[in-house]
């Protein structure tokens, strides 16, 4: 009998793979795993299993997002299908266009698995971009009809790879030899072509954003960046750093503090230039280098609600604020001091205040003989439940942008005032022909699913929420 691989042994092949392909290709890359499994050994050690509260170290060990770009719809789709025999599926929208420090001319989307069985499982995520060639501060007209002759013509996937995707999608796995042949595709996808680069059309390219050069400016794709996971960024930033690797200014996101650990905190290092042949206008080939890749790495914390999703933004820019009177001053100082100041530094405040999802559970030493009270922080007070924060499994664009901008080459230049051909989730949904999910509502799901299984084991009608 034929043995199945599953899709959930696909993901985490592809995963394995990928990173291995790409510690080849990237060496600090390879440096960067290494420190980050001495510092997670070492968190561990001290803090025992306090250490695992947002996911088991071998979940933790295993995690990894990646970075793919590509140029049309059509490509887009077609890494949608892969993804799905991988069962990730696109979850949020973001529009880096006008994002700070510096506009980026894509819109992206992470894909992920949405269920926490499969998140627990493997939890490999991507961070999908999309350029937008129709953008008119980026691209005049006719730098756009070129740029999407190009990118139309192009193949960046092979006819088998998407076949047999579509069968792994369809069935739920691939019998084991197709399996390994999907997976060998897959991967040989995402590896850095050895293809010549035309020098002239990707000058030309690079002179308007080096995302663009890096999407448009070759036939093929590459995984941008692979990030592994870290249970403690600062210890990491300060070991790399020692180790002679030239980390980029600092660590993007909240600050380290002695409150609960929201969203993710990320940081990263320009990757080597990697050896690439160029291809004159004459004709002629010679040796060169392109340094588009880079190393990431990132913590992550409790997954915002909406109102904490905001809270978020407004500490930010209060920050922001505060650092502009203070210039050349220490940001994660500032930062610190904001957050004090405005967040809870308990879980339970942050549930309070309905700022931070959790899963709640009937606790063993409940009370046995009182009848539970109805609302949600009546039960955690008098011990019937207990939380556990749910994990931010997305991206924050605003970090997004920082790791983008902080890695390109060029600034780019724009044309204010153009048409910014406008671009939403429903936009791109239609663009792939599938859904696109919305990362609070699942999160909400996962909270609201707990809360039926605490109301039944209770036997209360409904547990009412705080706010
Ligand atoms: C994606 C940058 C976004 C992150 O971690 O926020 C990202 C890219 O460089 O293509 O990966
Ligand atoms: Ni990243």
């Amino acid at each position: 009998m034929m043995t199945t691989v599953d899709t959930w042994q696909l993901r985490a092949g592809f995963a394995r793979r990928l990173s291995h392909l790409y510690a080849a290709e990237v060496p600090a890359y390879a440096t960067l795993l290494k420190v980050s499994g001495e510092v997670n050994a070492d968190v561990l050690r001290r803090h025992g299993s306090d250490a695992e509260r947002l996911g088991s170290i071998s979940r933790v060990t295993a995690e990894r997002h990646g970075a793919i770009r590509v140029g049309t719809p059509r490509e887009l789709a077609q890494l949608a299908s892969i993804f799905a025999a991988l069962g990730m599926r696109p979850v949020g929208f973001y529009d880096l266009r006008d994002a700070a420090p510096a506009p980026i001319p894509v819109v992206s989307t992470a894909f992920r698995p949405t269920d926490a069985a499969e998140l627990a499982r493997n939890p490999f995520r991507v961070f999908v971009s999309l350029l937008v060639p129709e953008d008119r501060r980026f691209f005049s007209e006719d730098l756009a009809a070129r740029l999407t002759g190009f990118l139309d013509s192009r193949h960046l996937f092979p006819p088998e790879l998407l076949l047999l995707a579509e069968r792994a999608e369809r069935e739920g796995g691939l019998p084991s030899e197709h399996a390994e042949r999907f997976l060998e595709l897959a991967v040989a996808a995402f590896a850095l072509s050895r293809e010549p680069v035309d020098l002239a059309w990707y000058t030309e390219l690079e002179e308007v954003s080096s995302v663009a050069a890096d999407i448009g400016g070759v036939t093929t794709t590459h995984i941008n960046h692979l990030t592994p996971r870290v249970l403690d960024i600062d210890e990491l930033y300060r070991r790399m750093a020692a180790g002679g690797i030239e980390m980029i200014g600092s660590i993007q996101g909240p600050p380290r503090w002695d409150g609960p650990d929201i969203l993710l905190r990320q940081t990263s290092f320009r990757a080597l230039a990697e050896p690439r042949r160029f291809l004159n206008a004459d004709g002629t080939v010679r040796e060169g280098a392109l340094r588009v890749r880079f190393g990431e790495v990132e913590a992550r914390g409790v997954a915002p609600t909406p109102a904490g999703l905001s809270c978020y933004n407004r500490l930010l820019a209060l920050a922001d604020a505060e650092s502009a009177h203070a210039p050349g001053g220490n940001r994660q100082q500032v930062l610190r001091e904001v957050w004090r100041e405005h967040l809870p530094d308990t879980e339970r405040g942050l549930i309070e205040r309905d700022l931070a999802y959790f899963t709640f559970r009937v606790s063993a030493d409940r009370p046995r003989r009182a009848k539970p009270p109805r609302t949600l922080l009546g039960l955690l007070d008098g011990g019937w439940i207990t939380a556990e924060p749910i994990v931010y499994e997305d991206f924050l664009p605003r970090s997004a942008a920082g790791i983008f901008a902080s890695n390109l080459g060029g600034r780019g230049s724009t044309v204010p005032g153009g048409d910014s051909a406008p671009r939403d989730r429903a936009w791109m949904e239609q663009a792939i022909s599938r859904p696109i999910q919305d990362p609070a509502a699942l999160y909400a799901a996962q909270r609201a699913a707990s809360l039926v299984r605490v109301a039944r084991d209770l036997d209360l009608g409904e547990v009412e929420l705080p706010g």
